[in-house]
């Protein structure tokens, strides 16, 4: 009896235990013991002291592995890459915003692979505007109901009924995903949002490297890139394309994601320098999560789930997380000193939030280096209360999801780094 009320109980106290996958480790007490490597010593043993060895040595050599043993190597900007302003209108959303949406052709052809990044700005700026930079999961005109969103061209994951026909997009899913983007808020702070769907640049399927942009490019070898870091290529491209936007500050652009698009974020923070802040949102294993701990998700189920989103090198480490030369907490370095937030949600054991924490804590030899605060919090806070250094962070109450709360400690993180930088 005892036993059956305790079990009622625990099914009541704590369901998101049975909403994670079974048969992975959720147990702190079973965390095996780790070593992390070392951010401050590089390869051949010299130890990194100051700025000036950080950025001239160690940095490039990090960049590097990750590069060789994880994300893999991307192409650079591609010679004939154009851009083009499809639709364009005034006083939208109520008279909030200003929107335009461009089309960012890969290769120059407008039947060939391309994405449409589609940006709202207030609309009483008259100065370039800070911008969030958003990957989307479902289709740009998921993200609000305005109907003037034009629907992706390429293929779309299907969920609810009727949104996609056959992988296309279709009428029925405009603003399905409006709850996690936060747009009026963003405007009404004085940011531009900038979202495109990341089907665009790189479908999520393993479709051997046939689709999106990689029908340009021979099929990737074992060290060169893989879904993630296809994904964080394109925001680079937008990132080109909004370098040439006078309404944009592009000196100040936050790049955001959430779960496997907050991987994207963080590797796009880390392997393009443009990026002023980087904000990982829930991502979990490949993200913010340390991969040693092995709580939640492991290297080795991600590699088996989703065998295109690394490169084939990283399928070396499956539970063999411990011989990878580098851990995530180097990735979050690779951003400094621009600032890092890194969020995470009580009930998403899947994502490890305190192995989420730990990088960023375990990111702070280099941000002190340039005598930054870095992660300014010894221990994980409480639920629900963020901190922000120059690097931030939060578990709040809830899912695996994008919140208000969430949009909110950003805004907040954005207006504490970027006034600073007008
Ligand atoms: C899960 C995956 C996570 C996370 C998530 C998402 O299935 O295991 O790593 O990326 O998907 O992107 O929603």
């Amino acid at each position: 009896m005892k036993s059956l009320v305790w079990l009622a109980l625990s099914l009541f106290l704590v369901p998101s235990i049975f909403a994670q996958p079974q048969g992975y480790l959720y147990d702190e007490a079973k965390v095996p013991h780790y070593t992390l490597p070392d951010l401050l010593t590089t390869q051949k043993g010299t130890t990194v002291k100051t700025v000036k060895d950080w950025e001239t040595r160690r940095r490039s050599e990090v960049l590097a592995l990750f590069e060789e043993h994880m994300y893999g190597r991307s192409p650079g900007r591609p010679a004939k890459l154009s851009f083009h302003v499809v639709e364009e209108a005034e006083r939208v959303l109520g008279g909030l915003a200003d929107r335009r949406q461009v089309e960012v052709r890969f290769a120059g052809k407008a039947d060939g692979p391309r994405m449409t990044v589609l940006i709202y700005r207030p609309a009483k700026a008259r100065k370039a505007v800070p911008a969030f930079l958003t990957l989307n999961f479902r289709g740009n005109h998921t993200i609000h109901a305005d109907p003037a969103i034009r629907l992706p061209h390429s293929w779309v994951r299907g969920r609810t009924q009727g949104e996609t026909v056959n992988n296309r997009a279709t009428e029925k899913g405009r603003g399905v995903a409006a709850h996690r983007w936060a747009v009026e808020a963003i405007l009404k702070r004085g940011y531009a949002l900038a979202t495109l769907y990341y089907g665009d640049i790189d479908p999520d399927f393993d479709d051997d490297w046939q689709n999106g942009v990689h029908a340009l490019y021979p099929k990737p070898k074992p060290n060169e890139w893989g879904s993630v870091a296809t994904w964080a290529w394109g925001l680079s491209r937008a990132m080109d394309y909004l370098e040439t936007d006078q309404t944009i500050d592009a000196r100040r652009v936050a790049v955001m994601g959430h779960s496997r698009l907050g991987k994207t974020s963080l590797w796009a923070g880390a392997s393009d320098p443009r990026f002023a802040m980087v904000i990982s949102n829930n991502s979990g294993c490949g993200g913010a999560a340390l991969s040693r701990r092995t709580f939640g998700e492991t290297v080795k189920r991600i590699n088996t789930s989703f065998p295109h989103w690394f490169n084939d090198n990283f399928q070396k480490y499956n539970g063999n997380e411990n011989a990878c030369p580098v851990d995530q907490h180097m990735l979050v370095a690779l951003a400094a000193p621009r600032p890092v937030y890194i969020a995470s949600a009580v009930e998403d054991r899947w994502a490890d939030p305190y192995g989420e924490f730990l990088s960023g804590l375990h990111a702070n030899p280099v941000y002190q280096l340039y005598k930054l605060p870095g992660m300014p919090a010894a221990k994980q806070p409480a639920v629900d209360q963020p901190v922000m250094g120059t690097i931030g962070y939060h578990v709040r109450t809830g899912k695996h999801d994008v919140t208000d709360f969430d949009w909110e400690q950003y805004l907040k993180f954005a207006d504490k780094h970027f006034k600073a930088k007008k």
